[in-house]
């Protein structure tokens, strides 16, 4: 009965406080009830809308990690745009690549709905201040390598972010329909080309097999650490921003994975993958995590060369930056004074 009231007196607060007089000032403790009832309903939260001063950091959090993860991301495969075998497969890298770029657009945009600032968080990546995902500071050593990110990180990726197609913030949710139907293409021209590969040449095939034993544990990390060394999952999935565990996400990824793998005739680098009857899923081998903790405080094979180009695309692209700045303040000065820019002009 107290619970159905206090049910009744948040949907009124929540809906009809422009009602409320202006003496009803409300207290924090009511808004964190307003706000979390929303979340407990599928209510998005909007940027307008109030939230609680870690939500906000929280999703900036992970919101920039995510879009610095997606340039960054466009690193080890443009590498191999000037290299690809027909102009086929070079005009679907290009396509692939240019896709991350967009990626990153949308979600610094969604980061700054939460008030963060762009540069800023350029500059966090820059200076080795924010994380971006471990997986990106691999190299690319042949070709097999394009048709293994394809299939295993942009998989991997699919896996994670169909998720977050339904997480609680308005703005991330939306960025992630369109950026999910994207991967997706990425993640079956990989395949498409390591079906190529593996049923190729015993060369190609060897090449699939290389790309395959290097890309599997690496994919593996991407979902981060194990729950129970996970510092953010408790609260982000009270918030709704996780809907899946680290691990869940991890189990559903090799689950769908090994028999894509069966089908090229590939094997998984894991000598103690096997499907577990009882479970229902594929029990798989102890991950590195002294390899992934290392990558991830930038000790990584290439995460010096990776900081290293990301910071000479910034300061290459100063001068489009003072250009749109210059651009954006000629014509507003049109807008306030018409007559006096006609003149000027
Ligand atoms: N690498 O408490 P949790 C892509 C950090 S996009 C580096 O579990 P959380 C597309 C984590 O930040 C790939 N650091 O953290 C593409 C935290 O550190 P902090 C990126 C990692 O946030 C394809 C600490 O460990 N996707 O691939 C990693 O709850 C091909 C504790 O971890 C996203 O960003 C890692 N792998 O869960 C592009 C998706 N894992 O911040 C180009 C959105 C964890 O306290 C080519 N993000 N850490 O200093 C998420 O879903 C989450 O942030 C997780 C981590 C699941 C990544």
């Amino acid at each position: 009965m107290f619970a159905t009231l206090i049910k009744i007196r948040l949907h009124l607060q929540r809906n009809f406080c422009f009602l409320l007089q202006p003496y009803q000032i409300m207290t924090s403790v009511n808004l964190e009830a307003i706000f979390q009832s929303k979340i407990d309903d599928e209510v998005k939260i909007e940027p307008k809308d109030w939230m609680p001063d870690a939500y906000r950091k929280t999703l900036i959090r992970q919101i920039s990690q995510h879009a610095h993860s997606e340039i960054v991301g466009m690193l080890p495969e443009g590498n191999w745009i000037t290299r690809a075998p027909s102009l086929r497969r070079k005009l679907i890298l290009l396509a692939k690549v240019q896709d991350e770029a967009g990626h990153g657009l949308y979600l610094y945009s969604a980061a700054e709905t939460l008030g963060a600032d762009r540069d800023e968080l350029v500059q966090q990546l820059l200076t080795g201040k924010a994380k971006y995902s471990s997986i990106f500071n691999y190299p690319t050593l042949n070709w097999a390598d394009i048709g293994a990110i394809g299939w295993l990180v942009d998989g991997a990726a699919i896996t994670n972010q169909v998720m977050l197609t339904r997480t609680s913030y308005g703005p991330y949710a939306r960025a992630m329909v369109r950026i999910c139907k994207e991967e997706s293409f990425h993640q079956r021209q990989g395949y498409e080309l390591m079906m190529a590969m593996s049923f190729g040449s015993p060369e190609q095939k060897a090449m699939a097999q290389d790309a395959l034993n290097r890309w599997w544990w690496p994919a593996l990390m991407m979902f981060g650490p194990h729950d129970s060394e996970s510092t953010h999952s408790d609260q982000a999935s009270k918030w709704k921003i996780k809907r899946k565990s680290n691990d869940e996400l991890r189990q559903n990824f090799v689950d769908v994975t090994v028999p894509q793998a069966e089908y090229l005739g590939l094997t998984v680098p894991d000598p103690d993958l096997r499907w577990n009857e009882e479970r229902g899923h594929y029990d798989f081998g102890k991950i590195n995590w002294d390899e992934f903790w290392n990558v991830v405080k930038g000790n990584g094979p290439c995460n010096r060369q990776r900081i290293q180009a990301r910071t000479k695309a910034y300061e290459d692209g100063a001068w489009v930056r003072e250009a749109a700045m210059a651009h954006a303040e000629k014509k507003e000065q049109r807008k306030l004074q018409p007559e006096a820019a006609v003149k000027a002009a």
